[in-house]
């Protein structure tokens, strides 16, 4: 089974909790603030990795989650960071939010690394807000909650070749004879249902190659496999174009090429555009006269630039790999997709937002409201007054004043919910 395109849930992990507690032991009945911090949560990191070829293994697991950051503890002990999630791919897998549809990352070469989303920061213990003026601060900071994202991974394979052809032309005969591949062969159509990738050696240099199934006449509007895989071939540098010589399938060998080409073409126009050794198959299945003829009629009709193989007795094989390479060294390296910047893990910690409900009710939200409640335990009535304190510190109050807030107006914050009173 082979699988290119998947929708995957992710998240980082939650940044622990800081801790409120003081120092207590027989010698001090009262001691200072001793809460620790809280730990990071973990981070969610995709890895190409040339040794996984499809994203198969996405098929029943499509949930990943990074650890989440331990709490913090008395005796100013720190939790423990979340543990990082690597999640491997395919080299050639692009990363695309499901949100805006925007492509976030190109994971094109081997071990290339994306971070997707970082972990949340843990809170701070009531340690931490200990100064001159607070010798015992009863509170400490919630780690900060992550949001789980979507994104779909879309597999655009990495390969230096391509090998396209109709259904039993002998792509798959080639790729074994060329490479480390070993692909099932038999003579029947659509043996080869997905695209295998081989690396082929030639003078201690290699390259890879990727044989892409399923093309017939009309497979850019979806006959045979379709044009589905067709998106493997898009960053190939170089097609080997495979026409069955032997005509064994009752076919046109001319009239196959064309229809090929015009697949390709009706894809896109850039594919279209992308050089091609044509490569005429299975020459040991007919005799020399009637191969001369039709190598004859090929020049006349197409082209005189072609090579002439034969996966059964090898002959031109070698050839064909010496060309590839040579073809190859005059070819650049396609480049990595353009990716936009993108603002796929970014934070609101700016945000402030002032409405009003049904009863007349004041409710404020916005980032930057989240990243400061999520510290404040108000079942505490000492760090209700903190929290007081410090919605007049970051100009909340005013603002509120701004909008009419008077005296016994209701204020409302997430689930708490207060009476102002100046
Ligand atoms: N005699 C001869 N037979 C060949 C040659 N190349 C391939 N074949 C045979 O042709 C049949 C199809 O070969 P494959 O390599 O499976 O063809 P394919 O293009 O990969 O076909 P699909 O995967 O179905 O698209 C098999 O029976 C091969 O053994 C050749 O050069 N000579
Ligand atoms: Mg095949």
């Amino acid at each position: 089974m082979f699988l290119d395109r998947v929708k995957i849930t992710i998240k980082a992990g939650n940044g622990g909790n800081g801790s409120t507690s003081f120092l207590r032991n027989a010698m001090t009945a009262k001691g200072g603030p001793d809460g620790g911090e809280g730990g990071k949560g973990g981070d969610v990191i995709f890895k190409a990795s040339q040794n996984i070829n499809t994203l198969y293994d996405f098929r029943f697991h499509k949930k990943f989650v990074a650890e989440n950051g331990g709490d913090g503890a008395k005796k100013l002990q720190s939790g423990a960071n979340g543990k990082d999630i690597l999640i491997k791919v395919p080299c050639g897998t692009v990363i695309i939010d499901v949100e805006t549809n925007k492509i976030i990352a190109d994971l094109y070469e081997n071990d290339m690394e994306f971070v997707a989303l970082r972990g949340g920061k843990g809170g701070h213990g009531n340690a931490y807000y200990k100064s001159s003026v607070k010798q015992a601060p009863h509170y400490s900071q919630t780690g900060e909650i992550t949001k789980a994202r979507e994104v779909i991974l879309e597999l655009k394979t990495i390969a230096d070749v391509g090998l396209v052809g109709f259904p039993n032309a002998g792509k798959s005969t080639l790729l074994s004879r060329i490479s480390n591949a070993n692909p099932k062969i038999a003579n029947y159509p659509f043996t080869t249902l997905y695209p295998n990738l081989g690396v082929c050696e030639v003078k201690g240099q290699t390259f890879v190659v990727a044989d892409i199934p399923g093309l017939i006449e009309g497979a850019s509007e979806g006959q045979g496999l379709g044009h589905h895989f067709l998106k493997h071939v898009e960053r190939v540098r170089l097609i080997l174009h495979l026409v069955d010589i032997s005509q064994s399938d009752g076919r046109d060998f001319i009239e196959d090429y064309k229809i090929i080409n015009s697949e390709l073409k009706n894809y896109s126009e850039e594919l279209a555009k992308t050089p091609q050794i044509i490569v005429l198959s299975k020459i040991d299945l007919v005799d020399e006269d009637t191969l001369n003829e039709r190598l004859d009629r090929f020049k006349r009709e197409v082209s005189e630039d072609f090579i002439t193989i034969s996966g059964a007795t090898y002959q031109g094989i070698e050839k064909l790999k010496l060309l590839t390479l040579e073809k190859l060294s005059k070819l650049p390296k396609k480049p990595p997709l353009q990716i936009e910047e993108s603002d796929f893990d970014k934070r609101d910690y700016g945000s402030i937002n002032i409405t009003r409900d049904d009863e007349g009710a004041f409710v404020i939200s916005g980032g930057r409201i989240d990243n400061f409640i999520r510290g404040v335990v108000l079942s505490d009535t000492r760090s209700f007054a903190y929290f007081q304190n410090k919605l007049t510190e970051m100009g909340i109050i005013d603002m509120l004043k701004e909008r009419g807030l008077k005296n016994g107006d209701t204020v409302k914050i997430k689930d708490i919910s207060f009476e102002y009173s100046e």
